[in-house]
């Protein structure tokens, strides 16, 4: 017998945050969204993290970033057009953040994109928020589905929301977000939700075979091209190298 489409969770893709009202009304009690921005805050949260931060607290100005970071003993990062924020000794490389940097300590972050979506998403007190990116794919897919099994109603519906550029689609963010909803959609227990999610299943298998060279045309790789940063851009779009979830703390962002 097959499922009928009430009984499945639903994945909806949010192409960018000026679009994020749209999908707020649907972050209701079993709602998780996914930040994503691939190149490169949602990386670099992953690597540190991954590299034994206790802790990744986003902020949005620079100000805050120095005095937040002050007050809990951690490092401050964060970006500016691409380069080392003006005002701060690290930027938003992911590889920049290694154990001896961090030495257990929590990273505060500012970045243009990825940690004002983060701050907007909190606005909203979904159930949960996480953050994602290529290099934690697998960890995500299968948080999603841990998520879904331990849901009263065994349903959970999921908000893939893109950082984008400045309020415009990025091609790697839809990608990532369409690797997502392709592995959902292969388990048969989730439904695409809108059009935005179907768009970008597409675009991912389209690239999939290779996802450096398919998306060296994508403005936020050449941009990130034009910095050298080809290190960061290697590792940005290797993905699962990562096995662990970004999960942010409602009431402390860490
Ligand atoms: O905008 C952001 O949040 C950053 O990830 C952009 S950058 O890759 O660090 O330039």
């Amino acid at each position: 017998m097959e499922k009928t489409g009430g009984e499945l969770s639903k994945v909806s893709v949010c192409l960018s945050p000026v679009l994020f009202y749209q999908y707020a009304e649907q972050l209701d009690s079993d709602c998780i969204v996914v930040v994503i921005d691939v190149l490169r805050a949602t990386t670099t949260i992953a690597s540190a993290l991954n590299n034994g931060a206790s802790g990744v607290k986003a902020v949005s100005e620079v100000s805050e970033c120095i005095e937040v970071a002050a007050q809990l003993n951690g490092v401050a990062g964060g970006e500016r057009e691409g380069k080392v924020a003006p005002g701060l000794e690290h930027g938003n490389s992911p590889l920049e953040y290694t154990r001896e940097l961090l030495g257990g300590r929590p990273l505060v972050l500012t970045t243009t994109n990825g940690t004002r979506l983060l701050n907007l998403a909190q606005k909203h007190s979904p159930k949960q928020i996480i953050t994602g990116a290529f290099v934690n794919l697998d960890a995500v897919v299968t948080h999603i589905r841990a998520e879904k099994k331990l849901s009263e109603s065994n349903r959970l519906n999921v908000v893939l929301a893109c950082a984008g550029w400045r309020d415009s689609v990025c091609l790697e963010d839809s990608m990532f977000a369409g690797a997502v909803v392709s592995r959902l959609r292969e388990t048969g227990d989730f439904q695409i939700q809108c059009d935005s999610a179907q768009t970008v299943e597409s675009l991912y298998n389209s690239a999939k075979s290779d996802l450096y060279e398919n998306l060296k045309s994508a403005s936020h790789f050449q941009r990130l091209a034009k910095l050298n940063l080809f290190d960061d851009l290697r590792f940005c779009l290797t993905p699962s190298t990562i096995n662990l979830v970004p999960l942010f703390n409602v009431d402390t962002g860490l």
